[in-house]
């Protein structure tokens, strides 16, 4: 770690980047004024220590002329505005985060709605949030960058500064990856995200949706705490974020609340109040949560004399005719309710359509007979864990004991263990609860908050920010430590193609699928492209050129495709080999007794698994699943793997695996024995040796080069664990790139 980094550290180095600032303008003031901000996100944030900087947006448009003041205004606090038009925050916002995101993100697909035209905005202002955060990071910062609406961040952060420990926490839930894939720019913001070198979900659930999409979609393989790309691990972890506890128990103590607390007291006397407390959002489901209480009036029509309802709807993005048609249907149903079992005097649903202060919130939490959360969807829901702390905060009189009804859809409901469980599209089912948790037992209630309230206590959001920052810490160290392969730099590229150009003699050993050709559904799709047949004629046209293809493919497929090229070909991994215009060689003797047997074991998976199939070479077999579901494929081939062992013994085979291949091949065959034997006296001076390779069969084609000579790695996936320490290229087309810009070094084009 550098003397800067632990500065950085030791001063608090932590940079926020979220969509709100902690604060937001007031519209229409003179001077800039501030007010904190809504929201669940601020909330947990707010107690977080070491925070060197805030990146976000002030929550109103800012004229031109007016920015330098309100940027000057906010810096006394280390928060940094990022300017949105009004162009921006439509596409951005209107379109991308509330029309999509967030209605896919939480399952409500008939809600979804697709502009595609405003993607670019998304980019845009994700780009302009990183450009912010970049230019606040000092050396080795920690940027830890919030939520849906700032997916590529991460990315962003990554291609430009590799000191900055990035961080990425998702407040919302992540959808199954049956859902997810329905975005169109579904693989941009996983590589988005990715970007990361730590990435925390709400729930396991969350967590295993998301590594599951990367798989799917991506085509990453992933171990539970974390995901393989570009040569790094992206470390995953469950981080359920909690409310910060010292200002709800302060809140809780403060005289204000005891005063109002008093006043509910005398006004609710006798009364059971069901509570409920959201932001206006279709999510919550305030909707199914009235029904089922309209329900359980209808039950028992007495009982609108003895419990109240009060939902508290805080406003929230009212400029959406959507959401407004959500309050007007939601009010409507109050009324409904209200009209029908109300009486003079008794008012069933209490309804207010405003932010009230902390200390009615807290005094509501703290009389409340039950709360009633119910939400379709929820990334946690802070509400479940403010009311379960609120009720119980040490040093109070406690004359009631709460019952919490919690959705079993909202994240809180893995956290919170005493709560009571509903369903929200089960509305008899939500009766049932009400009327049991009126019937509750004080011992029982009491037994339940507490289990409860410890919870609480330890996901407090101090605690919770410094894990997460921990767990940061432990990603972005083993980052810095590893020698994994690195992207091939500019320099490093452009000193290749120099030594390339002077040298008398060259060699080029080059594999074809996924190196020169893209990975296709089926190996035989893969046949060569005009353009890579050219390029294998020109190569070999140089002066002092010799190109070898060095595959694990079988001969007569190899014979077939390239058999008119002046090419060298090695086929099967070594096994034999053909001089250009030649006749195919056995390099080696091997005993293939076995081979009959391992095929039958091989065949009998491929009947069993859909999409895999067996291909048999002369001294190998391979089952393939590249096609099969991806999961159970690769459960099959552990499965596959523990068979093999048992019939190895004694036997001269050895497994290989490949990417989505699990092959059984004779001993000693392997690529590494083509290109030994291309060396017998080492490497002449002046001769420049190149291999490019893709996967674990040509780390034995590079351990083979002799001294001084050059490998390459295509690609960003490292299915089978980190290579050794070389250059690598993003995928086959830049391999292509590449190789065609040394053609035209030697011999210029027109
Ligand atoms: C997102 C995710 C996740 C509400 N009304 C008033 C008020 N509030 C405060 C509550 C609570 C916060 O707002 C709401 O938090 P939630 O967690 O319930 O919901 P979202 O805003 O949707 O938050 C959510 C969260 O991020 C954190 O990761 O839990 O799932 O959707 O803190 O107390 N505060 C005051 N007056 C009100 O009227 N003072």
């Amino acid at each position: 770690m550098t003397v800067e980094r632990n500065r950085a550290q030791e001063r608090g180095d932590v940079v926020v980047v979220s969509n709100r600032l902690p604060v937001r303008l007031v519209p229409g003031a003179r001077t800039p004024r501030f007010e904190p901000s809504a929201g669940g996100l601020v909330s947990a944030l707010k107690g977080v220590e070491g925070v060197a900087g805030w990146v976000g947006w002030p929550g109103a448009p800012v004229a031109a002329g007016a920015r330098r003041q309100v940027t000057h205004a906010l810096a006394e606090q280390a928060l940094h505005p990022v300017f949105l038009d009004a162009d921006e925050v439509e596409g951005f916002y209107g379109r991308i985060c509330n029309d999509t995101l967030w209605p896919l993100f939480h399952y409500f697909v008939d809600r979804l709605r697709i502009t595609e035209a405003s993607w670019e905005h998304y980019v845009a202002v994700n780009r302009r949030f990183a450009e912010a955060a970049l230019a606040v990071a000092a050396e080795g910062a920690r940027v830890w960058v919030h939520d849906f609406h700032l997916m590529l961040v991460p990315a962003m952060l990554r291609a430009e500064r590799r000191d900055l420990a990035v961080g990425f926490f998702l407040h919302i839930p992540f959808p199954s990856s049956e859902v997810y894939r329905l975005l169109p720019a579904r693989e941009e913001v996983l590589r988005g995200l990715l970007g990361a070198d730590y990435l925390g979900f709400q729930t396991a659930d969350d967590a295993r949706h998301f590594r599951s999409a990367c798989l799917r979609i991506l085509g990453l393989d992933s171990q539970p705490d974390s995901v393989q790309i570009d040569g790094r691990a992206v470390g995953i972890g469950i981080d359920p974020i909690g409310i910060d506890t010292v200002s709800f128990r302060d809140a809780a103590r403060d005289p204000e609340t005891a005063d109002v607390l008093a006043e509910f007291e005398r006004r609710y006397e006798g009364q059971t109040l069901v509570l409920g407390v959201e932001r206006l959002d279709y999510t919550k489901g305030v909707l199914q949560k009235l029904r089922a209480f309209e329900h359980y009036l209808e039950q028992d029509p007495e009982r609108s004399r003895t419990t109240t309802l009060l939902q508290v709807l805080v406003p929230s993005r009212l400029e959406s005719p959507e959401v407004q048609a959500q309050r007007d249907e939601i009010e409507r149903l109050v009324a409904a309710i209200n009209g029908r079992f109300g009486r003079p005097g008794i008012t069933p649903v209490e309804y207010i359509h405003r932010s009230i202060s902390r200390s009615e919130l807290v005094a509501t939490y703290r009389r409340a007979d039950v709360m009633l959360i119910t939400s379709l969807r929820d990334g946690m829901n802070l509400v479940a864990q403010e009311f379960a702390f609120c009720q119980t905060v040490p040093g109070l009189p406690r004359r009631w004991n709460g019952v919490l009804l919690l959705s079993e859809l909202a994240g809180a409901a893995q956290v919170l263990p005493g709560a009571v469980l509903v369903n929200p599209w089960h509305v008899g089912g939500i009766v049932e609860r009400l009327a049991e948790a009126a019937v509750l037992t004080q011992e029982e209630r009491k037994a339940r908050l507490e289990t409860m309230a410890s919870r609480v206590a330890q996901l407090d959001s101090r605690r919770w920010a410094a894990t997460f920052l921990s767990r940061l810490d432990t990603w972005a160290r083993r980052r810095r430590r590893s020698r994994v392969a690195t992207p091939l730099s500019e320099a490093s590229r452009r000193r290749l193609v120099k030594r390339f150009a002077r040298a008398r003699k060259r060699t080029i050993l080059l594999d074809y699928d996924g190196t020169l050709r893209e990975l296709t559904a089926h190996p035989e799709l893969a046949s060569p492209t005009a353009e890579i047949l050219d390029l294998l004629v020109d190569l070999s046209a140089l002066p002092g050129t010799q190109v070898h293809l060095v595959s694990g493919r079988d001969r007569a497929t190899l014979g077939r495709w390239f058999g008119s090229l002046p090419v060298w070909l090695s086929a099967e991994h070594g096994f034999v080999e053909r001089v250009p215009g030649g006749a195919w060689r056995q390099l080696l003797d091997v005993d293939l007794k076995w081979l009959p047997r391992m095929e039958r074991v091989l065949r009998r998976v491929a009947s069993e698994v859909p999409g895999t199939h067996v291909e048999r070479k002369a001294c190998a077999v391979a089952w393939h699943y590249r096609q099969a579901e991806p999961e159970y494929g690769a459960w099959r081939a552990k499965e596959l793997l523990l068979m093999v062992e048992q019939l190895l013994p004694g036997v001269p085979a050895e497994i290989l695996l490949g990417h989505r291949v699990v092959e059984v091949r004779a001993v000693g065959v392997n690529k590494g024995v083509y290109v030994a034997r291309l060396f017998p006296h080492g490497r002449e001076h002046n001769h420049l040796v190149l291999a490019i390779g893709d996967d674990q069969t040509d780390q034995e084609m590079y351990a083979a080069l002799p001294p001084g000579s050059s490998s390459l790695h295509v690609g960003t996936g490292h299915p089978l664990g980190p290579t050794r320490h070389q250059h690598q290229l993003p995928d086959p087309e830049s391999a292509r790139a590449l190789l065609r810009e040394l053609v035209d070094v030697v011999r210029p084009t027109a």
